[in-house]
């Protein structure tokens, strides 16, 4: 049974790229952070919250990274683990900096240290383009980040490229472009809409306030783009793909069509407000995909349109549950019971110790001895 590690599982991606695996048979081990309030929901919502083995481990922590590459010992590893919200970099540059760019770097070396051989897939963006004077963008086209957080994922990006070319390393960058679905992030625009736009329809509210209604961006499906990344990993080559369904909207098109799903006239509910406006904006994205359609036969299914009506019937048929008294997943936070988390003290991770050669603490105690032998007879003396 092939292992996978995927950092970040919690996130929209980390679910569904877990649901994917497991379906192809995969034993699933996914990193989480402790946090005060459990943030399993997404887990709980595709059914997959029993399935996954769960570690704990937070980028800013070499050791619990470290110590997730050794419980899973995995054929592949999925790093998607990052603060991928872009105005918060804005906030916070330097955390950004060491959790999406730097960290990067820290696990690549645990790679390389532990476990050459597997194979490393980075969470690239299209952010990184920033502003562009091309139409589409490609794997060809130059990079010009326009956001502490797409800094950081270039610096990653770049890193994950040199260990792949000084190492020989199978380290393989996706570039998506933003991709949606219901699992998305409140703070994101698409589910900020959808989400608004299903409490107005249902009277709950009477305003969505946004920012930058003119910003352009190629928005795809996210279950799609866990396939694409899947995809990447089969083969034998590592190598950087663009994911994008190659069409873009604006965020205006976004919201007139949320409210048109609902029969209502979007002018009458937005209003703008400068709070949600970025110290520096990416207006166009627009993603050129014909490298991984032609080299994996991969290609985007669901249209701009679908993604949208699965975003709202999502969010309406939640507010739904709840106005008839049954809560969302995320209402109702489960630890998981410490049973199932593995950690430094589990049974698991302890035989995952004994079972790995290259991190049995014993071998590694024996090495450092007779290297240091040898050394001392060297030097003329001798213990
Ligand atoms: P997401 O929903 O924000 O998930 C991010 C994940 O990273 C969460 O599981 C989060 O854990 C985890 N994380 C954050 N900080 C961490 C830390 N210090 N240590 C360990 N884990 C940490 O993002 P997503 O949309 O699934 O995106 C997945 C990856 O693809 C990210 O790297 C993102 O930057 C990149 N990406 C996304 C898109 C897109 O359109 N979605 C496009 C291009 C690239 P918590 O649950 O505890 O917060
Ligand atoms: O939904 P967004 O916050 O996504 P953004 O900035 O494009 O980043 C997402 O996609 C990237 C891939 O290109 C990922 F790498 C990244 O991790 C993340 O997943 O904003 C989209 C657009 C922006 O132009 C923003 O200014 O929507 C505009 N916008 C207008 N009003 C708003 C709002 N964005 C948010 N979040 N909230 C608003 O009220």
């Amino acid at each position: 049974m092939k292992k996978v590690l995927i950092t970040g599982i919690t996130g929209q991606d980390g679910s569904y790229l877990a649901k994917l695996l497991l379906e192809k048979g995969y034993k699933v081990y996914g990193t989480f952070r402790r946090t005060s309030t459990p943030n399993f929901w997404r887990l709980q919502s595709l059914g997959i919250y029993s399935k996954v083995h769960l570690i704990p481990a937070d980028l800013l922590d070499m050791g619990s990274m470290i110590e997730s590459v050794k419980v899973s010992d995995p054929d592949e590893i999925y790093n998607l683990a990052a603060a991928s919200f872009v105005s918060s970099a804005f906030e916070q540059p330097v955390g950004n900096a060491e959790i999406t760019g730097l960290a990067v770097t820290k696990l690549l070396e645990t790679l390389r240290f532990l476990n050459p051989n597997l194979k490393f897939y980075q969470a690239s963006t299209s952010e990184m383009f920033g502003n562009v004077n091309s139409s589409f963008q490609s794997e060809k086209t130059p990079f010009n980040p326009a956001s502490p957080y797409a800094a950081s994922k270039l610096y990653a990006h770049w890193i994950t490229n040199i260990y792949r070319e000084a190492y020989g390393m199978f380290a393989t960058t996706g570039i998506l472009f933003n991709h949606e679905s219901p699992m998305r992030g409140l703070e994101f625009v698409s589910r900020k809409i959808t989400n608004g736009v299903a409490e107005i329809s249902l009277g709950l509210k009477d305003e969505l306030v946004l920012g930058n209604l003119h910003s352009k961006r190629d928005w795809g499906y996210a279950p799609e783009y866990m396939e694409a990344i899947y995809l990447m990993l089969q083969e034998d080559k590592p190598d950087n793909f663009v994911v994008s369904t190659g069409e873009t909207h604006s965020v205006l098109d976004f919201v007139k069509l949320a409210f048109s799903l609902v029969g209502l006239d979007w002018k009458k509910f937005v209003k703008i407000d400068k709070r949600f406006f970025r110290p520096l904006e990416v207006n166009y994205l627009r993603g050129d995909n014909s490298k991984i359609k032609k080299k994996l036969g991969w290609k985007p299914k669901t249209t701009f349109e679908e993604l949208v009506k699965i975003m709202i019937d999502e969010d309406v048929r939640r507010w739904k549950l709840f106005l008839d008294g049954k809560s969302f997943p995320w209402d109702a936070p489960l630890y998981p019971s410490e049973s199932k988390i593995i950690t430094r003290q589990s049974k698991e991770n302890r035989e995952a110790s004994e079972s790995n050669n290259y991190l049995n603490r014993s071998n590694i105690r024996k090495k450092t001895r007779k290297v240091n032998h040898s050394y001392l007879k060297k030097i003329g003396t001798d213990l």
